[in-house]
C-alpha cells in the first residue's frame, strides 16, 4: 500500500474499502486510492474509479499515465524487488484490464499513440502460457499495445503478426529446454527474409539466460515481466532516438 493510504477509522481495511465512497475523494486522494487498488488487485474499484475521473473531465490519457500506468508501476517494482509474487501481480494485471477496457475506445478515438506495438508468443511445442501473459499484461501497463499469439506460435503466424500489425517487438517465451531453441529459428528466418532489423527482439522464460538469448541474436534477455516491461521502454526510445538522429 502507498504512503498515500486514507486511514480506516474500524482498523479493518476490507470494511473500510467496501464503505469508502470514490467519488467523495478529490483528484490527488482518487488517484492515490486508485494505485493502492491497483496494488490490491480490486478490478471493480479500477473501474469505478477511472469512470468518475473521465467524468470529472479526464482524458483518457491522464487517466491512463497518472492513475493506470503509475499505479502499475509500483507493482513492477515491487514484483522485480521479490515483494510481490506471481497470483498478486495477476491480480493486479487483472484489475488493470478493467480500466483498460474502458479508456482504450477513447485513446482509439483521440488517436494517442501506444508507446509502441509489441507481438507476443509462446514458442512452437510449447504450451505454457502464464508467464507470457504476465509479460503482456506488464507492457500493457507500460502503455504497449499487445497482440498476443498464445501458444504454439510458429515461425509463419510470427512473422505474419509483426508484419500485419506494424509491430516494434517481437516478445518470444518458452519454457522448455526442447522449445527454447525455436526462438533461433524466428530469428534466423528475420534475417533470412532481410527483415531482422525491422525489430527489436526480446526473449523469456524460465529456462533461458543471457548468454542464450546472446546466441541466437535476441536483442535482449528479460528474466522477469516488470524486466520485460522496462526493457521494452528503454529499447524502444534508444531505437526511436537514433532514428530521429539518422
Ligand atoms: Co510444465 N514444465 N510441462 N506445465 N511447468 C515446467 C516448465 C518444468 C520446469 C517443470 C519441471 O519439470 N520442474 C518442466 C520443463 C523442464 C525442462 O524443459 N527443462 C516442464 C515440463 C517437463 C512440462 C511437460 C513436458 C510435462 C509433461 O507433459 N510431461 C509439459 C509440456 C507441455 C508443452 O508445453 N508441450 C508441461 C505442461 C505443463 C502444464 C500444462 C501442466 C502447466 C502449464 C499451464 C500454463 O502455462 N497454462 C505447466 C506448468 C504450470 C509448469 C510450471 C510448474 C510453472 C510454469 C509457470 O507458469 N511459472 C513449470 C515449473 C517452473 O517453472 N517452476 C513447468 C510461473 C510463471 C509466471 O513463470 O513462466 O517462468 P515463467 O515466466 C516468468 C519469466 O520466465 C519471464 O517472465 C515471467 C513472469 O515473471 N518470462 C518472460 C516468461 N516468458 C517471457 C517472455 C519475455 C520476457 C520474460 O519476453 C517476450
Amino acid at each position: 500500500m502507498s504512503d498515500a493510504s486514507i486511514p480506516s477509522s474500524d482498523n479493518s481495511e476490507d470494511e473500510f474499502n467496501d464503505d469508502l465512497d470514490l467519488s467523495t475523494l478529490d483528484d490527488a486522494e482518487l488517484t492515490a486510492q486508485m494505485h493502492d487498488d491497483l496494488y490490491d488487485g480490486m478490478g471493480e474499484e479500477i473501474g469505478e474509479g477511472t469512470q468518475i475521473l473521465l467524468g470529472r473531465g479526464w482524458s483518457a490519457e491522464e487517466t491512463l499515465n497518472k492513475a493506470l500506468v503509475a499505479g502499475m508501476k509500483v507493482v513492477g517494482d515491487d514484483f522485480r524487488d521479490g515483494i510481490l509474487f506471481v497470483p498478486e501481480v495477476l491480480l493486479a494485471a487483472n484489475a488493470m484490464k478493467v480500466g483498460m477496457e474502458i479508456l482504450r475506445p477513447l485513446l482509439a478515438e483521440t488517436g494517442v499513440e501506444a508507446v509502441g506495438r509489441v507481438v507476443i508468443g509462446t514458442v512452437k511445442g510449447d504450451i505454457h502460457d502464464i508467464g507470457k501473459n504476465l509479460v503482456g499484461m506488464m507492457l500493457e501497463g507500460a502503455g504497449f499495445e499487445v497482440v498476443d499469439l498464445g501458444i504454439n506460435t510458429d515461425v509463419d503466424s510470427f512473422l505474419d503478426a509483426l508484419d500485419e500489425h506494424n509491430a516494434d517487438i517481437l516478445g518470444m517465451s518458452a519454457l522448455l529446454t526442447t522449445t527454447m531453441p525455436y526462438m533461433k529459428v524466428v530469428i534466423d528466418t528475420l534475417i533470412e527474409r532481410g527483415k531482422r532489423d525491422d525489430y527489436i527482439v526480446i526473449v523469456g522464460g524460465a529456462p533461458l539466460n543471457e548468454e542464450f538469448s546472446l546466441a541466437v541474436g535476441a536483442d535482449a534477455y528479460c528474466s522477469d515481466a516488470a524486466i520485460a516491461a522496462e526493457t521494452a521502454k528503454t529499447l524502444v526510445d534508444e531505437r526511436r532516438a537514433a532514428l530521429a538522429a539518422s
